[in-house]
């Protein structure tokens, strides 16, 4: 077993992550969404993504053989939200979140697994 994170692509995520922290603006950014080959859906269900007591946003979770897991947010049919949590490893590469704040089908911030992130402001 591979515990060894690779180092290279985590520098590259880091660097990413401290540009917007540094400058303080939008960044123009786009992350790719996690490829679905190898998982197949395992359970869907309604999800608050506001807070406003209303299950607006449709969750599907796909689990591949190794136990890793990938889930979609959808609302109003647009997919906002993407996660990725593979199992057994803590690279933040591996373990995220991204999404599409502005409804462009662009997914232009990256959150971990562990972080508050909601519905965007353009599917309320
Ligand atoms: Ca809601
Ligand atoms: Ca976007």
């Amino acid at each position: 077993m591979n515990c060894l994170p690779d180092l290279k692509s985590i520098s590259i995520f880091m660097l990413g992550c401290s540009l917007v922290a540094l400058t303080g603006q939008v960044v123009a950014k786009q992350y790719e969404p996690p490829k679905l080959d190898g998982f197949n859906l395992h359970a869907e269900s309604d999800a608050d993504g506001d807070g406003d007591g209303k299950n607006e946003t449709h969750v599907k979770q796909y689990f591949n053989a190794s136990g890793d897991s990938i889930v979609s947010m959808t609302t109003k049919g647009r997919i906002w939200a993407w996660s990725l949590n593979t199992r057994e490893n803590d690279s933040g590469v591996r373990n995220y979140v991204i999404r599409d704040s502005d409804c462009d089908d662009v997914f232009d911030e990256v959150y971990g697994l562990d972080d508050e992130f909601h519905i965007p402001d353009c599917l309320k």
